[in-house]
């Protein structure tokens, strides 16, 4: 039984008291996620890695605890509890690895659950959209002298657009005729917008803007808030690596000011949500102070690149079967595709009120 095979791993870690319960969490797109109800408090998150798309997980549990560990340090000022709501906890295990392999070779790993707390998938009003920019810049701006070099890159050249380009490729060459034939459209879009999206990955190569630590995985459903809508905390630290500030910025304003959820195949509920994207920017700017004048000049277009960038890789998918993210249906990952390459449609349509904003705000 699964609850046996729970109770089995989660007693694999130095968790306080006994195993109660479990609530299997519809989070993400790839790996497993339980909350695990314990007799006492704190209750815990425990997580099966995918080893499919993450080999190197030991690696990636390394990644994640020592980013843990540099925040819980900043915040050494703070009350615990307070520093608690604010960064994840990893539990050690018995073995004081901060991971179990277990008998089939899965890898897991274990964090305080945060109580008392709320995800969207989407953003419910503008107080969330500010908050959410404040957290998401604040974890940028804590972290600004972390040495990311000391970290794994645990999925290399993720959010390289001219990367994931190449694996669009490969798989429209060995898909088949139906496939091609009914991904047409998605196709020439992608074509016709590539040579414009790739200006991030080529101010990166020739050094234009700077690296830092990067979160990677921004989206709204990654932050927690409090009851009252306080942003508390960046989860699902798995993809923290080196990377430039567009990344968060930009993956966050795809969910955020998305007017529909990430997964609606319903093209007329997608819009951009200006008021939303104000909001958001004002709290991320509050935060984050020092920018040069290229990584400014770079900012509207990771609003568009980030949607982009995630369309072509749910085609991709689309494209290769369904190997990658969980889908519940067959054109799940197409119906995502068309979902983002609409939403940068319709940023395209106020793309000049985009970059008035951010001309006024940054003062460019
Ligand atoms: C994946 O970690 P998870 O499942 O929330 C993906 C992100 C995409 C996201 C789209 C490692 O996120 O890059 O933005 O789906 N993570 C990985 O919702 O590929
Ligand atoms: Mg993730």
């Amino acid at each position: 039984m699964k609850s046996d095979l729970l109770k089995h791993i989660i007693n694999k870690f130095k968790i306080h008291s006994e195993f109660e319960s479990y609530q299997e969490l519809d989070y993400g797109h790839i790996n497993d996620t339980y909350l695990i109800k314990t007799q006492n408090e704190p209750h815990y998150i425990l997580q099966k890695i995918n080893s499919n798309v993450f080999p190197q997980a030991q690696e990636l549990i390394r990644n994640k605890v020592l980013v843990s560990n540099y925040l819980q340090q900043k915040y050494s000022h703070l009350k615990e509890e307070e520093i608690y709501r604010k960064v994840l906890c990893f539990v050690e295990a018995k073995d004081t690895t901060f991971f179990y392999k277990d008998s089939i070779g899965n890898y897991w790993n274990t964090s305080v659950y945060i109580d008392d707390s709320v995800t969207y998938e989407k953003a419910p009003n503008i107080q969330v959209a500010f908050e959410a920019g404040k957290a998401t810049g604040k974890f940028l701006e804590v972290t600004k002298n972390f040495d990311a070099s000391q970290l794994h890159e645990i999925l290399p050249k993720f959010h390289s657009i001219t990367f994931r380009y190449q694996q669009f490729k490969t798989a429209v060459k060995n898909t088949t005729v139906d496939k091609l034939n009914f991904a047409n459209e998605l196709i020439d879009f992608v074509e016709k917008h590539i040579v414009e999206m790739q200006q991030i990955d080529k101010a990166i190569e020739a050094n234009q803007i700077p690296l830092r630590l990067t979160h990677s995985d921004t989206k709204i459903s990654n932050i927690l808030f409090s009851k009252d809508n306080k942003a508390m905390c960046l989860i699902d630290t798995d993809t923290v690596m080196q990377g430039v500030i567009h990344y968060d910025y930009g993956d966050a304003i795809r969910t955020i000011c998305n007017t529909a959820d990430e997964d609606s195949n319903n093209e007329n509920e997608i819009d951009f949500n200006h008021a939303f994207f104000k909001s958001y920017s004002e709290g991320f700017f509050n935060e984050i102070k020092e920018l040069t004048k290229k990584e400014i000049n770079l900012l509207p277009l990771s609003i568009k690149m980030m949607p982009f960038i995630m369309g072509v890789r749910f085609l991709t998918d689309y494209l290769n079967n369904n190997i990658y993210y969980k889908t519940n249906y067959e054109n799940h990952n197409f119906d995502r595709a068309i979902n983002q390459f609409t939403l940068v449609k319709r940023i395209n349509h106020t793309y000049s009120e985009i970059k008035a904003f951010l001309d006024v705000k940054l003062q460019n």
